[in-house]
C-alpha cells in the first residue's frame, strides 16, 4: 500500500556511523556453529546487517548528546522532571511511572491490576509469553473480519469476555504484534466498553506511531490531523500508556507507564520500589531518562515518520513482488516461514534465520516461545539503514528464496520452551552466496536538516547576496558546499575521541597519529598541524626562495596564496585536457612532463622550488594522477634534484581511481596503491579534513629530510602548538590516527566513488553539462556550458549555484570567475577557462536517495535555463573574494 506522498530523501543527514563487520561465508559457518545454529547467540560483530527493530533506531544528536546530561541522582533527578515534561507534552498524561524497560512496565501492571487468574483481553497474541506463565490467559477478542484495522477488537467477543469471566484490564498493543494496527474509532469504543464493565484500558503505545500513520492515512476523517494530535488522542483514550521506550522513543533500553488517574498512579508508584527502582527512575540511568524523554519528543516528527514508513513499505513491496511469503509489518516484513521452506517439517523460523545469515550474514530473529507461530520478523531498525542497504537485504532474501529447497532441516540437540534455548545440529546447505555493495556502516546519529519552502528560500539567497557561502547551514537541505571536515565520525573514532587523555604536553594519541600515518604514507617526518592551509604556509616557507618558480598541476587557492606569499611564482603545468570540461581523458590530474621539462630548462633547476603536485585535482574537477605519471615526474625530478611534494588531502580517492582505471592496479589494495604513490614524492601536505574522515586536523610529512623537520618544527612552534599536536588537542590526533585507518578499508571507498559516479551519470544521462568523467570528491557543473548566454563577467557559475539553492535547498560552490580573482597588473578578473559549479560530496553524510533528489532538482534548473540572468559584485573583497563577496542581479 504506497503512500500517495512518498518522500524521495531522508529528512536529515547522517551525524556519525557504526561499521559494519562482513564475516566471510567460512567465517559464517563458524560463529553459526558455535550458536548451535540459533542466531539468537550471534554478536552484532558477526552479523552484517543486524534486523531487529527494538532498541537498535539511530537516534538524533540531540538524543546522543542527552546522554551527557543531567544528573544521575537517586531521588527525582532532573531528568526524571524531563521525563514528565516530555510525557505531559506529548501524550498530555499528568503522571509518569518510569520502569527499565516494556517488560518492567507489564510487571507493574499486573501485580497492581490484574488479579491472578484472570483474563485479559488482547488484540495482541505475542502478550501470551510472558503473561501465560504469571497465571494470565488472554482471550484472542481480534476482529477476524477487519480488513484494514486488523488489530480492531470485535466488540461482541470482547464484551462475552468481560460479562462472563474476570477482568481487570483490557489490554491493546498498538500495531498489535508488528503487524495490526487499530482504528482510533475501535480504541473508543472499547474504552466505553471495558468501563460499562468496570475494567481499565491499558495500551502498550510501544509502536503507537506506526499505529497513529496508519490512522491517519486510512481512517476517515484523519488524513488533516497530525501525527502529534492523533498520538495525543490514543493517549488521552486509554487508562495508562505503557511505553517500551526502544520503540518509537528510539532509546536503546528504558520504558514507562503513564496515566492521568490519580488512583492508578498511587498504585503504580507503591509498587515500582519493588521490582524497579525508586518511583523517579524506575530502573533506568538517568542518561536513559533523558534519552527517553528526548525521544519521545521527536517521534512526531511528520517527516521522520513519513520517512520509516516509507522505507518499511518500500522494503515489504519488493519482497511481496518477488513472491516471498511475508505479512507486512510497520517495523518490516515478517516472513511466513512455513511457506518459505514448507518442505521443512519443524523448527521452520530457525531453520530460516540460520539459511538467511548463512547465506549473507543478515540476522533476523524470532523471539518469544517455541512454537508460538511461524513467522521470521526481518524488523528494520529505525533511520539506521539506506533503501539501497535495504533494497540488498531483500535481494538476498530474495536470492535466498529461490534456493529454498536446498535448505535442510534443524535437528534439536537441546529444547526448551523459548526460543533462545534452543540447541541444533545442521548440515550446512550449499546456498549461492549473496555479498552486498553497499556503504560499509550504518546510521548511528541523525541530524534533521532545514527543510525551508521555496520562498524562503528566494529570500534567504537574496539576504546572502547570491553567495552561497553565506547562507545559514539552518537553512539548507542537503549541503553540499564543501567535503572539507563535513565528515560523519564513526563511533569507533568517537571512542578513541573520548578516551584520550589531553595534555599540554606529549599525547598518547600524538604517537598513535605518528605511526599510523608513518604506515600509511611510508614517511619518516609526520607533524601534524591544525589544518591543510597551515601545512602549506609552513612548506612555502621552508622551502620557496623569494622569485622562484612552483611549478604545479592546476593551483588551489589556499596552497597558490602561500605560495605566492613566500615569494614564488606558481606555474600551471597540468595537461591541456584538465582544462577541457568535457574532454574524457582518464588521467586529468596528471603534470604535463613537457610543459614541465620546457620550465626547468627556461629558468635552470636551482630555480624551481618545489613541484606543487595535487592528488585527485580539486581545481579541474576531482581529477586523478596516474601512477605512470606520479613515476615519471619523479624520475625526471630526482635527475635533476627538484624535490616533489605531494598536496595529499585526497589521495585515497586517487588510489581508488587508480585501481578502476589502471588493469595493473585492479587487484591491488587502496592502502598498497598509496604506498607506491608516496613513494613517488619526497614530502606532503594534507588537509586532514577531507579523506581522513575527521573533522579538523592537518598533516606536513617529510619522507627522510631531517632538516626539514626542524625548520618545519620551528615554524610550528610559532605559529601552530606544540611540535607535537600542532595546535590540535589530543582527542583530534586520536580521531585521525583511527580516521586514516577507517579511509583505507576498499570497500568503503569504492561505495564513497560510486556515489559521486552516480550523482555523475544521472546528470549526464539528463544532458546536463559537467565536467567528464565524474570526479571522486565532487560533480562539476560546466556554467558555460549550461548557461552560454551569460558573459563571463556577469559570473554564470555563481548565479547557477543560488538558482540551485533556491530550487533544491541544496548548497553548491562557485569554481569559475568569482573564485579565480582578478589580475593585479591589469585588473581585470581572470576568466578562466574553467567556469564550474561544484557539488562536493561531505563522506558518509548523504545517502544516495539524497543524490537522487539533487539531481532531480538540476534537471528541473536546467530546464529552465534560458530565464536564469547573470549578477554584478555590490560587495567585493580583495584576497578570497569568493568567500565573502555580495552580488545582485543584472
Ligand atoms: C574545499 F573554497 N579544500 O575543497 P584546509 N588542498 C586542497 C584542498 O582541497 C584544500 C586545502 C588544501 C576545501 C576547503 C576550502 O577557497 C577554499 O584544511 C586540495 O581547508 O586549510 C581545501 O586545506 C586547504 C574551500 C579551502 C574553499 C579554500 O572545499
Amino acid at each position: 500500500m504506497p503512500s500517495p506522498q512518498s518522500p524521495n530523501h531522508e529528512p536529515h543527514k547522517i551525524k556519525t556511523v557504526r561499521l559494519l563487520a562482513f564475516p566471510s561465508l567460512s567465517e559464517r559457518k563458524k560463529h553459526l556453529a558455535e550458536a548451535h545454529f540459533n542466531v539468537f547467540h550471534l554478536t552484532p560483530s558477526q552479523v552484517t546487517f543486524d534486523l531487529c527493530s527494538t532498541g537498535t533506531s539511530a537516534m538524533s544528536q540531540e538524543q546522543l548528546a542527552g546522554q551527557f546530561i543531567g544528573d544521575e541522582a537517586y531521588a527525582d533527578a532532573r531528568n526524571f522532571e524531563a521525563l514528565c515534561q516530555a510525557v505531559s507534552e506529548v501524550l498530555g498524561h499528568e503522571y509518569v511511572c518510569p520502569t527499565h524497560n516494556g517488560l518492567g512496565a507489564v510487571k507493574l501492571v499486573v501485580a497492581t491490576m490484574v488479579p491472578p487468574g484472570s483474563k485479559l483481553p488482547s488484540n495482541a497474541r505475542t502478550r501470551i509469553d510472558v503473561l501465560t506463565p504469571r497465571d494470565v490467559t488472554v482471550p484472542d477478542c481480534r476482529d477476524p473480519s477487519a480488513e484494514r484495522f486488523t488489530g480492531n477488537m470485535d466488540l461482541g467477543a470482547l464484551e462475552a469476555v468481560l460479562s462472563k469471566e474476570t477482568v481487570g484490564i483490557v489490554g491493546l498493543q498498538a500495531f498489535a504484534d508488528g503487524q495490526h494496527p487499530f482504528s482510533l474509532a475501535n480504541l473508543q469504543a472499547v474504552h466505553a466498553l471495558a468501563h460499562r464493565y468496570d475494567a481499565r484500558l491499558v495500551l502498550d503505545g510501544s509502536r503507537v506511531i506506526e499505529n497513529a500513520w496508519f490512522i491517519q492515512q486510512h481512517e476517515p476523517g484523519m488524513a488533516s490531523r497530525s501525527i502529534a494530535e492523533i498520538v495525543r488522542r490514543i493517549a488521552k483514550t486509554v487508562d495508562i500508556f505503557q511505553m517500551d521506550a526502544g520503540q518509537d522513543a528510539k532509546a536503546n533500553t528504558g520504558g514507562f507507564l503513564s496515566t492521568d488517574d490519580p488512583d492508578l498512579y498511587e498504585k503504580l508508584m507503591n509498587e515500582v520500589v519493588v521490582y524497579e527502582g525508586l518511583h523517579t527512575y524506575g530502573g533506568m540511568a538517568g542518561r536513559t531518562l533523558e534519552v527517553v524523554a528526548r525521544g519521545l519528543r521527536e517521534m512526531c516528527d511528520e517527516d521522520e515518520v513519513r520517512w520509516v514508513m516509507h522505507q518499511t513499505e518500500r522494503f515489504t513491496e519488493r519482497l511481496r513482488e518477488a513472491g516471498v511469503p511475508l505479512e507486512r509489518g510497520c517495523d518490516g516484513a515478517y516472513l511466513r516461514a512455513d511457506a518459505f521452506l514448507p518442505h521443512l517439517e519443524a523448527h521452520q523460523q530457525d531453520a530460516l534465520s540460520a539459511a538467511l545469515y548463512l547465506q549473507c550474514g543478515v540476522r533476523a530473529v524470532a523471539p518469544g516461545l517455541v512454537g508460538r507461530d511461524a513467522l521470521l520478523p526481518v524488523q528494520i531498525p529505525r533511520l539506521a539503514m539506506t533503501n539501497e542497504q535495504l533494497d540488498q537485504v531483500a535481494d538476498a532474501i530474495i536470492h535466498l528464496h529461490q534456493q529454498r529447497d536446498r535448505v535442510g532441516a534443524l535437528e534439536p540437540v537441546a529444547e526448551g520452551r523459548w526460543r533462545d534455548q534452543m540447541r541444533y545440529r545442521w548440515v550446512f546447505p550449499d546456498l549461492a552466496p549473496f555479498s552486498f555493495d553497499t556503504y560499509p556502516f550504518v546510521i548511528h546519529t541523525i541530524e534533521r536538516v532545514g527543510l525551508l519552502g521555496r520562498e524562503a528560500r528566494e529570500r534567504a539567497i537574496r539576504a546572502a547576496g547570491y553567495n552561497t557561502f553565506l547562507l545559514r547551514s539552518a537553512d539548507v537541505t542537503i549541503d553540499l558546499l564543501t567535503d572539507s571536515g563535513t565528515s560523519a565520525m564513526s563511533t569507533d573514532q568517537w571512542a578513541a575521541y573520548d578516551a584520550a587523555r589531553a595534555t599540554a604536553a606529549t599525547s598518547d594519541a600524538y604517537h598513535r597519529f605518528v605511526s599510523s600515518l608513518q604506515e600509511v604514507l611510508g614517511y619518516e617526518h609526520i607533524l601534524p598541524t591544525h589544518q591543510g592551509r597551515a601545512a602549506e604556509h609552513i612548506l612555502s616557507q621552508i622551502l620557496i626562495r623569494d622569485g622562484q618558480i612552483v611549478p604545479g598541476n592546476m593551483y588551489f587557492t589556499t596552497t597558490k596564496l602561500h605560495q605566492e606569499m613566500a615569494g614564488g611564482v606558481f606555474a600551471d603545468v597540468i595537461v591541456d585536457q584538465a582544462h577541457e570540461p568535457a574532454s574524457d581523458f582518464p588521467w586529468k590530474g596528471n603534470i604535463d612532463l613537457d610543459k614541465l621539462k620546457a620550465l626547468v630548462e627556461k629558468h635552470g633547476p636551482e630555480q624551481i622550488a618545489y613541484i606543487s603536485f595535487e592528488h585527485s585535482v580539486n581545481m579541474a574537477g576531482g581529477q586523478p594522477v596516474s601512477m605512470e605519471n606520479m613515476k615519471a615526474v619523479y624520475a625526471y625530478c630526482s635527475a635533476h634534484k627538484i624535490p616533489v611534494m605531494f598536496d595529499a588531502t585526497r589521495m585515497a580517492e586517487n588510489a581508488f581511481m587508480i585501481q578502476q582505471r589502471d588493469p595493473r592496479y585492479a587487484e591491488t589494495p587502496i592502502r598498497d596503491i598509496i604506498r607506491e604513490m608516496m613513494a613517488y614524492g619526497d614530502g606532503c601536505t594534507v588537509s586532514g579534513k577531507k579523506d581522513y574522515l575527521i573533522n579538523i586536523g592537518g598533516v606536513l610529512a617529510f619522507r627522510d629530510n631531517a632538516t626539514w623537520r626542524a625548520q618545519a618544527e620551528e615554524m610550528l612552534r610559532v605559529y601552530e602548538g606544540n611540535v607535537t599536536d600542532g595546535g590540535l588537542p589530543a582527542a583530534d590526533l586520536a580521531a585521525i590516527a583511527q580516521g586514516v585507518q577507517e579511509m583505507l578499508d576498499d570497500q568503503y571507498i569504492r561505495s564513497r566513488v560510486k556515489q559521486t559516479e552516480l550523482l555523475g551519470t544521472l546528470l549526464l544521462e539528463a544532458g546536463v553539462p559537467i565536467v567528464t568523467p565524474p570526479g571522486s570528491h565532487a560533480i562539476f557543473l560546466d556554467a558555460k556550458r549550461f548557461l552560454p548566454h551569460i558573459d563571463q563577467d556577469a559570473f554564470p557559475a555563481q548565479r547557477l549555484a543560488a538558482e540551485i539553492y533556491v530550487e533544491t535547498g541544496v548548497r553548491v560552490m562557485e569554481r569559475g570567475n568569482v573564485s579565480k580573482g582578478r589580475n593585479p597588473e591589469t585588473g581585470e578578473n581572470y576568466r578562466p577557462a574553467l567556469e564550474l559549479v561544484r557539488l562536493t560530496i561531505p563522506r558518509r553524510v548523504y545517502t544516495n536517495d539524497h543524490m537522487r533528489a539533487v539531481a532531480e532538482g538540476i534537471i528541473r534548473v536546467y530546464e529552465r535555463r534560458e530565464q536564469i540572468g547573470g549578477l554584478r559584485f555590490v560587495y567585493e573583497p580583495k584576497r578570497l573574494r569568493f568567500f565573502q563577496a555580495r552580488f545582485e542581479p543584472v
